[in-house]
């Protein structure tokens, strides 16, 4: 790994990136190019294309072919897997190079995104063994006339369309998976964090994926976006981002030819304490869990449902964590939570934390605009006398907002739990094995921490219960879902004939 500049600066003048078709690099040239600017530091960092509707055409023509001619497909486990595994040291290689990028557009801390961007080498790693392990069933219990198999094949072209949040992890956590099924794929990342998907690509190519088999189209969610959804040339979409968008995915999958669909939604996702817990790590937690990546995470815990008879002490300890954060510049090392990734994004949680007052919740800690003369940065918010009723206790903020819920009895804890439309994740927090258990088997979530929150790896599956998804991304599932079954029924011996 090349070593950091300390300290790190920002870019004299913004990167002008190509997108990525057919294994290469095609530059703006007439194409209008939209400029990202620091969420943190208000600076030019990047210049990416707006591609056309015919350029995304040629990407998906170019994933088709690669598909069709088997040149990734055709290949044995060993030999895809061995370009994954390059992928892997390549990526580890420009670590610091994709990590400054992820923090240049994103605002998150650097530290964070050097973190990441390892977790995600490791998915390659990961995913390269599944290459060779991906296989189907078989039925020798069928008579001495029949023998059954049960194959799986890849799915075809795939679109996959990132949000902002986690643009190099939650790219990761799908893409490897995506190559190992033997799919091929065209890539549509959010309009503000493109960056780290072009470096990807670009690293895939040097690792040996032959051309085709990766393609980064770049632009808006509304044009681009839109057409990939609705292409007629895409079997399977993967999709991240907001509930609504979902909806126009599912809409979108109906009106054209019912591509197959992954979707990992929003969250309101519950942290709950129960008096018995270590209170100190549950504090530790909870405090993580609302705060890390300023609050958007589809998995934060926004919603603390705690013990009524420790809820207050418990406050005040989540209240000293937060009080301790280092909040401020992500391209320093010691920062741990950095800036709002976009304006409308800062709108958004400036919104809930007056309506929320407005509604008759109480503010006990943060949620003001931290003033650092330039950039987006707001303090840790917790509320207080909240009713499930009311939007902050509903909605998925997407910020670092939290409201704290008290509970008298297990049974209601977890009523309180499952009183969402979402199902993406939850925490539980207790020392007693019987009543962590039982949460974890009545709480209806797709990922689970006790005793610990926001954990992951590559061997985890990830996706959501309910509004908050369909499908699985990474693990075996990961694999799997960009699979089709095929059942292959096998005569043996002579046919005994119609009627005889
Ligand atoms: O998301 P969008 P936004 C939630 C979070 C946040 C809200 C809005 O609550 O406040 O969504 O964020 C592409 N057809 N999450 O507006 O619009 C878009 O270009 C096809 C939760 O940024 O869903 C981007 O690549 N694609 C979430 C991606 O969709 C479209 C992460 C996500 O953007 C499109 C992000 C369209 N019509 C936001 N419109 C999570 N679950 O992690 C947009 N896009």
């Amino acid at each position: 790994m090349t070593q950091a500049l300390t300290p790190l600066s920002l870019p004299p003048v913004p990167r002008e990136f190509g997108f990525f078709v057919d294994g290469k690099v095609v530059p703006a040239g007439t194409r209008d190019l939209s400029e990202r600017r620091s969420p943190a530091h208000d600076v030019p960092v990047t210049r990416i294309p707006k591609c056309t509707t015919a350029d995304l055409d040629a990407a998906v023509a170019a994933a088709r072919r690669a598909f069709e001619d088997r040149r990734w497909s055709g290949l044995g486990g060993a030999a895809r897997g061995a370009v994954l595994l390059r992928a892997a040291a390549l990526i580890r290689a420009r670590a610091e190079e994709i990590a400054y990028f992820e923090t240049l557009e994103n605002g998150k801390p650097i530290a964070q995104a050097r973190g990441e961007v390892m977790g995600c080498a490791d998915m390659f790693d990961y995913a390269s063994g599944l290459a060779r392990s991906l296989h189907g069933d078989s039925f020798n219990n069928l008579g001495d006339g029949l023998f059954g198999l049960v194959t799986r094949e890849p799915v075809g072209v795939v679109g996959l369309i990132t949000p902002w949040n986690f643009p190099f992890l939650i790219l990761c956590e799908r893409v490897p998976y995506i190559l190992a099924s033997g799919c091929t794929l065209v890539v549509k990342p959010s309009e503000v964090t493109s960056a780290t998907t072009l470096l990807l690509a670009e690293i895939l190519t040097e690792a040996g994926l032959p051309d085709g088999c990766m393609n980064v189209v770049t632009g808006s969610g509304s044009s681009i976006g839109q057409a990939l959804i609705e292409h007629m040339d895409v079997d399977m979409l993967s999709f991240t981002g907001s509930t609504a968008v979902g909806r126009r995915c599912v809409e979108a999958a109906g009106r054209s030819n019912f591509k197959k669909l992954g979707l990992e939604l929003g969250g309101k996702n519950p942290q709950i304490v129960f008096a018995d817990a270590d209170l100190d790590d549950a504090a530790d937690g909870v405090a993580f869990g609302i705060a890390f990546n300023a609050g958007q995470c589809c998995v934060s815990g926004s919603r603390l449902i705690v013990e009524r008879s420790v809820a207050e002490a418990f406050a005040q300890r989540v209240q000293a964590k937060l009080a301790r954060l280092r909040i401020g510049d992500p391209l320093d090392e010691t920062t741990q939570v950095g800036a709002i990734t976009t304006a409308a994004q800062h709108d958004i949680i400036l919104g809930y934390i007056q309506s929320g007052q407005e509604d008759g919740a109480r503010l006990i800690c943060g949620g003001e605009v931290l003033d650092t003369g330039e950039g987006r940065f707001i303090t840790p918010a917790v509320f207080t006398d909240v009713t499930r009723d009311m939007d902050l206790a509903r909605d998925e903020v997407f910020g670092p907002v939290l409201v704290i819920l008290p509970f008298d009895t297990l049974d209601e804890a977890i009523e309180i739990a499952n009183d969402t439309v979402y199902g993406l994740a939850a925490s539980v927090w207790s020392k007693n094995i019987d009543t962590a258990l039982t949460v974890t088997r009545r709480v209806r979530a797709g990922r689970f921490w006790v005793n610990t929150t926001l954990a992951g790896g590559p061997e985890l599956p990830l996706g959501g219960f309910r509004q908050s998804g369909w499908g699985r991304e990474a693990g075996v599932y990961g694999v799997e879902e960009y699979t089709q079954i095929k059942s292959v029924h096998v005569e043996i011996g002579k046919r005994t004939h119609w009627g005889e």
